[in-house]
């Protein structure tokens, strides 16, 4: 169902809800990126008639060339959205890089996930990203005036246009668009999603600007976060920081005179969209009884990769029974590619696979089997539902999706294990999973064959619980739930989603 609202809503992501690449003629065409995030927010900036600001992923010869409308055999969730409906933020390469790879990839997400001695801190990259969150609000802005002129044209003057803004990479944006509004008597409201882990004070403290940070997320009037512990590490910088009055009940914080309200919005997967795909995923081609444990993971160090690889060794040292009868097979999306550190865990990753795969391979079975590259939707479905066990066991991670995708496609006749870190969003509701401490090899490795030995009774009873859970917390649960909190959705379209 795509949410009604009264509001016209303005979106800002880094990037575009797709991808725009140039044919052999130099004629930009629209590609379909996928991802949940965009799959159910699409629909409503669509249906009320909204607008999608954000960085296309390529150069653009001028700021004013034209984004191509969707074609006509595109049946992506973003093929309604009419070029007018998007607003293309261009920034020269020399000032995105340092913001992009600087920054954002350099400097706050090893900090948000508590991984400092990973982070660097630069003013000139600080610099750089101040700017391009400068150019992101001055596109906003320039949204929103097209939205308020069109409403007050249609004489709906109390309407005021809903601006959504995602994740670490624009902290600083919505209190530029507020003070651009203020200049200029604009009205609407303005909300931030958290897509990552909001760290402790004494992380956060470490970075030398730590209080334009948090007064750039304080522009908005509602701040989402995936899980409650990241609401209340940032609540608490507030008040250490900002000397804000903040009340740690009700989730509330004052700034200059506003009530600034955080929320926890746990963010869901298309469950019945995976769970679909589940059913009709051609079967993966395996030995009989041999099993498959899987991973599927961007190749960031905050995913754990190169413990869970650890720990599988360790299976097979104290496990033997497991030689030639298990295999674990990851999938490694690429990632960051530009940033030394993903580059080391690159070549980390192929010289620990390659010297387990040596002393352990035998003529006709080798233990790990190792993709580093993207995988279709329809083969991860298949794979999601043929592997015996799923390892999601990042060192931290804001929620983890993967944990979610595998559940959905899972078949009760028949159905797998997931192990889960406790440090990713995600495992502190999916109980029924075997949550294992990434840190503690030993332990990743007992659990691995316990969840290989487990008995189809107990494999089914977890999963029934974790599937109920994540089919009624799915995305369109989690947008609505969003809108709600910022009074656009009356309660009742609001109502079922439990724990
Ligand atoms: P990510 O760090 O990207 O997201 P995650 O939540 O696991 O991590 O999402 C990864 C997505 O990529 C999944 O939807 C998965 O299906 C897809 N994917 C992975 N491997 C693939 C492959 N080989 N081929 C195709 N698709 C693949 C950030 C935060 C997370 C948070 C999300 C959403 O870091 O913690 O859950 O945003 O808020």
């Amino acid at each position: 169902m795509t949410s009604r609202i009264n509001s016209p809503m303005i979106v800002v992501s880094n990037r575009l809800p797709f991808i725009l690449k140039r044919n052999q003629d130099g004629v930009l065409e629209r590609h379909h990126s996928a991802g949940g995030l965009v799959t159910a927010v699409a629909p409503v900036v669509i249906a009320n008639r909204g607008t999608w600001v954000g960085w296309p992923g390529i150069q653009m010869n001028s700021e004013s060339e034209a984004i191509p409308e969707a074609s006509a055999d595109d049946k992506s969730p973003t093929s309604g959205l009419k070029s007018e409906q998007v607003e293309c933020v261009t920034v020269a390469k020399e000032l995105f890089d340092p913001y992009y790879n600087g920054c954002c990839n350099g400097t706050f997400w090893p900090l948000m996930h508590s991984m400092p001695d990973r982070a660097v801190f630069s003013a000139e990259t600080y610099d750089a990203y101040r700017k391009v969150n400068e150019v992101f609000a001055q596109r906003t802005v320039m949204a929103l005036k097209k939205c308020l002129a069109k409403l007050d044209a249609e004489g709906h003057m109390d309407v005021a246009p809903l601006v959504w803004i995602h994740d670490y990479q624009l902290m600083l944006a919505a209190t530029m668009v507020r003070r651009a509004c203020e200049e200029e008597g604009l009205r609407c409201k303005m909300s931030f999603f958290h897509h990552i882990p909001f760290p402790a004070w004494d992380i956060m403290r470490l970075f030398p600007w730590d209080d334009e940070i948090l007064e750039g997320i304080l522009g908005c009037d509602l701040v989402g976060f995936h899980i409650d512990d990241y609401c209340i590490n940032f609540l608490d910088c507030c008040q250490r920081r900002l000397g804000c009055r903040v009340d740690r009940t009700r989730f509330l914080l004052e700034l200059d005179g506003r009530t600034i309200h955080v929320k926890s919005l746990p963010i869901g997967i298309p469950y019945d969209h995976f769970a679909e795909m589940g059913r009709s995923a051609p079967k993966i081609l395996k030995e009989k009884n041999q099993k498959i444990i899987l991973g599927v993971d961007r190749l960031d160090y905050t995913k754990g990769l190169v413990n869970r690889v650890k720990a599988f060794e360790r299976l097979l040292e104290k496990h033997p029974e497991h030689v030639e009868k298990v295999t674990f097979f990851q999938v490694a999306v690429p990632s960051r590619q530009d940033v030394k550190e993903y580059q080391q865990l690159k070549e980390e990753m192929d010289q620990l696979i390659g010297r387990i795969n040596g002393r352990f391979s035998k003529p006709n079975w080798s233990p790990i089997r190792y993709i580093f590259g993207c995988i279709s939707q329809e083969q991860l479905s298949a794979f999601y539902r043929d592997s015996a066990v799923a390892i999601v066991t990042p060192l931290r991670d804001g929620m983890n999706l993967v944990a979610k995708e595998f559940v959905a496609c899972q078949d009760l006749s028949d159905p797998g294990v997931l192990m889960l870190s406790p440090f990713a969003g995600a495992g502190g509701t999916m109980q029924e999973a075997l949550i294992v401490n990434p840190y503690e090899l030993d332990d990743v490795a007992e659990k691995m064959h316990r969840a290989l030995e487990m008995p189809f009774d107990e494999r089914l009873l977890r999963m029934k619980h974790l599937q109920r859970r994540e089919k009624l917390n799915d995305v369109n649960f989690w947008v609505s739930s969003f809108l709600q909190a910022m009074g656009m959705l009356p309660c009742d379209l609001n109502n079922n989603a439990h724990n």
